[in-house]
């Protein structure tokens, strides 16, 4: 029997999902992109689920497009990899961007194409310090996509951003910590103990009002300062009227732990 494309795993408020191909560096395939929409949208709907962990099996992360699924047929014209884009690749960005409970990537290994967008498009991306991101587009003739022509010169800056995308050349995992790419690179024994620990953190966290914050910070980079003042003003006000917040004060006068719902 074929082996899953994609581990879920949900204990104590954490959906694990573990990208499972590691024989193609966790490459993507239509079987495992339509696993993850299920994962993320069970994530999405299940108040018992309020983290998600994203990570892969084996030494890679991600290498983006399995290319074995673009391999020419003949007879056939070339494909549309629009399309490829709009069913798949730019639905599972939304997905992420959109769901509203954190996200953390544990980056184990090399995050390669849209397996770079993938990581980017995670709220908290840690990284194993051997692991790399790769602009491997234009290695193969194609554009950056699954996002990264959108998150590179926002998180690291135009220079970096268009020198990546047109040399293709792999940015360690450190140095992608140090340009602001991801939050951190961390001791590869380290990373899943410290991944794991952070989402189990969140989990436990007032998980509509972190929803609320990723929304804010998400929306500002389109907004003015008076746009972004007004939705703050906004979220704020639902936040306010959460259990969690008045969990949260009542702990602080109280001098203990908040015990949190998620309401
Ligand atoms: O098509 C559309 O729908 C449009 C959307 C496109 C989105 C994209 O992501 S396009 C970019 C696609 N990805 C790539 O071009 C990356 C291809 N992979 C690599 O360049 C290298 O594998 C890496 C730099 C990522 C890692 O190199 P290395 O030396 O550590 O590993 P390796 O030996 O190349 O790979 C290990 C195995 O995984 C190998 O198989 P083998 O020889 O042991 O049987 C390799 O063929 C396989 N593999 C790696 N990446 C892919 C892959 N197989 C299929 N597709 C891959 N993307």
């Amino acid at each position: 029997m074929a082996e899953e494309p994609l581990l879920v795993e949900i204990a104590e408020g954490v959906a694990t999902l573990t990208l499972n191909r590691p024989e193609r560096l966790n490459a993507f395939t239509t079987a495992l992109h339509e696993a993850l929409a299920t994962a993320l949208d069970r994530a999405s709907r299940e108040t018992a689920i309020r983290a998600v962990l994203i990570t892969g099996a084996g030494r890679g992360f991600c290498a983006g497009q399995d290319l074995a699924e673009r391999k020419p047929v003949p007879g056939q014209g070339p494909r549309d990899l629009g399309q490829s884009l709009e069913r798949y690749y730019n639905p599972l960005i939304r997905r992420l961007r959109d769901l509203e409970k954190p996200v953390v990537a544990a980056v184990n290994g090399v995050a390669a194409g849209a397996g770079a967008g993938l990581a980017f498009a995670c709220d908290i991306v840690i990284a194993a310090q051997s692991a790399s991101f790769i602009e491997a587009f234009s290695r193969i003739g194609l554009v950056p996509d699954a996002g990264n022509t959108w998150f590179l010169p926002r998180l690291a800056g135009s220079a970096r951003a268009m020198a990546v995308a047109l040399t293709g050349e792999a940015v360690p995992a450190v140095q992608a910590a140090a340009w602001g790419l991801i939050w951190k690179a961390v001791p590869d024994d380290a990373l899943m103990t410290e991944a794991r620990s952070l989402a189990a953190r969140l989990a436990q966290g007032p998980t509509r009002a972190l929803g609320l914050a990723k929304r804010a910070l998400n929306r500002s980079s389109a907004n003015d300062l008076d746009a972004q003042l007004d939705l703050e003003r906004d979220l704020q006000r639902e936040a306010g009227l959460g259990e969690d917040y008045h969990e949260g004060v009542a702990a602080f006068l109280e001098k203990r732990p908040a015990r949190f719902s998620g309401r």
